[in-house]
């Protein structure tokens, strides 16, 4: 038998964005309007194959009043209170909801009440805890506040007490990894010999939660390895166009980077569950601008001044810059490019703008070549830019349907996450460069190994993974 708990409260409270959050399914339905969960659903969280634990999404209580008369006349065996609450009701219409939502806990599983804490404390809710103590089960009541009202908070708290085991706050728009933890820690206290079978969930959690940013790590390595070591080429003739092949080669070099980051993107999203994500990336979300854009390097944290100075070397946009360019030097400023890219990464310093080296091209007997990019900068956007998705993916709870609460959150990712590197981490990333770039005449496994591990440390941190 795995742990089972039902998830009541008053309609519209936030059940099934609890229920949403807690099991990583952004596919239970909610819905501004109350009454939207008619019927009793169990979900259950599997990991390897083996079933770990399962919450109960249900209907809200409409009649905790004339429930609370029911519950207070009864005069059987306390333990059979709900069955027998049920047996007397399930054909009565008025009672449909207080029968689907009490079934579960009838069955055995824990109780979860959830409530608005940004709202005051009503008579329903009182005759609601008051129900839920008579059932004798074990009982955690988690505040899951809809608004930043704070005012009401303790009244809550001071009506549990008298209700509750355990009291907890819980946002099922904002609550992480680490606090979706902790919630099953506090469910230990609800019933000391669910202790130990708790204790084996949480293992089971990490343990998984390990496991995925280890895929995410090696899955970044290697399409980044992919990226760098990218290049297209093209046939030429004696006399050609240069600047329209130019141009030719660089879309298709762009254009081929970009899927490749799409495709790393949606895999990460998959891998932590999301299905609904791509429809709700925010407007100003770094990642909605494009890899090669000037707002992603400006985003990435390039001031004023500094774009002055790469306006300079590409000057203006980064696409009209290569329409315009001359002849011959359009790949030069292409690496230039790569090298104010890297503004607000590591690398970023203004003078290092001016010694960007202009060559990006080469030519074999009959053959224009583009790529692959030799500016390390380059490396550091693309860290940057897979670190913010994950974070993106990881901030964002399966039960959050609101932007507007993930705006906050969102807005403080705007530096990239490399700018922060040790010198050596920063070396740990030059060997790997140069080994994926192909500068490197031996693949050194232990330097790509590096980077991965490097990588996997990162998404642990962002992941609060050790909270
Ligand atoms: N801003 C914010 N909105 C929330 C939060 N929790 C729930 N909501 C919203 O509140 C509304 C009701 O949420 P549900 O999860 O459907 O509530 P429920 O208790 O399952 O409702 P019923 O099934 O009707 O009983 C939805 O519009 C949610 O998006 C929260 O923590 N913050
Ligand atoms: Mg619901």
């Amino acid at each position: 038998m795995i742990p089972e708990f039902a998830i009541l409260g008053h309609p519209n409270e936030g059940k099934s964005s609890v229920v949403s959050t807690l099991t990583e399914d952004d596919k239970i339905k909610v819905s501004q309007i109350p009454g939207e969960t008619r019927e009793s659903k169990k979900y259950t969280i599997t990991i390897d194959d083996k079933k770990i634990i399962s919450f109960v999404d249900t209907p809200g209580f409409q009649m905790p009043k004339k429930t609370l008369a029911w519950f207070k006349a009864y005069k059987g065996r306390p333990d059979q209170i709900i069955e027998i609450f049920i047996d007397t009701f399930k054909d009565d219409p008025f009672y449909v909801d207080e029968c689907e939502l009490l079934l579960p806990v009838a069955k055995g599983a824990g109780i979860i009440y959830v409530v608005d804490g940004s709202r005051p404390v009503r008579d329903d809710d009182l005759a609601e805890m008051e129900i839920l103590r008579l059932t004798g089960r074990p009982r955690m009541a988690i505040i899951n506040s809809k608004t930043s009202e704070k005012n009401y908070i303790s009244d809550w708290k001071l009506e549990f007490q008298k209700h509750f085991n355990c009291i907890r706050e819980f946002n099922s728009n904002t609550a992480d990894f680490s606090e979706r933890i902790k919630m099953l820690d506090s469910l230990k206290a609800i019933d000391q010999e669910m202790e130990d079978v708790l204790y084996h969930v949480i293992a089971a959690f990490k343990k998984e939660r390990h496991k995925r940013n280890c895929l995410v790590a090696a899955l970044i390595s290697l399409t980044l390895e992919k990226i760098l070591s990218f290049h297209v080429s093209q046939s030429v003739a004696l006399s050609f166009d240069r600047k329209r092949v130019e141009e030719r080669l660089e879309k298709k070099y762009h254009a081929a980077i970009k899927k490749i980051e799409k495709l790393m993107f949606k895999k990460i999203r998959s891998l932590f569950q999301h299905t609904l994500f791509e429809y709700h990336l925010l407007e100003y979300s770094i990642l909605r601008h494009d890899l090669f854009s000037q707002q992603t390097w400006e985003l990435l944290g390039l001031t004023r001044q500094q774009l002055t100075t790469a306006g300079a070397v590409i000057g203006g946009s980064a696409g009209a810059v290569l329409d315009t360019a001359a002849a011959g030097i359009t790949f030069g400023v292409f690496t230039a490019m790569g090298g104010i890219l890297g503004a607000g990464s590591a690398w970023f310093g203004g003078k290092k703008i001016t010694r960007v080296k202009k060559a990006g091209i080469r030519f074999g007997k009959d053959k224009l070549k583009l790529g692959p990019n030799k500016n390390i900068q380059f490396l550091y956007i693309l860290i940057d830019r897979a670190l913010i998705y994950y974070s993106h993916i990881i901030n964002r709870p399966h039960g959050c349907r609101n932007l507007q609460e993930l705006s906050q959150k969102e807005k403080s990712d705007k530096k990239g996450y490399s700018t922060g590197f040790s010198s050596r981490e920063k070396k740990i990333c030059a060997k790997y460069f140069k080994i994926v770039t192909g500068q490197s005449l031996i693949r050194d496994k232990k330097a790509v190994s590096d980077f991965e591990e490097l990588i996997e440390s990162r998404l642990n941190k962002i992941d609060r993974i050790y909270d």
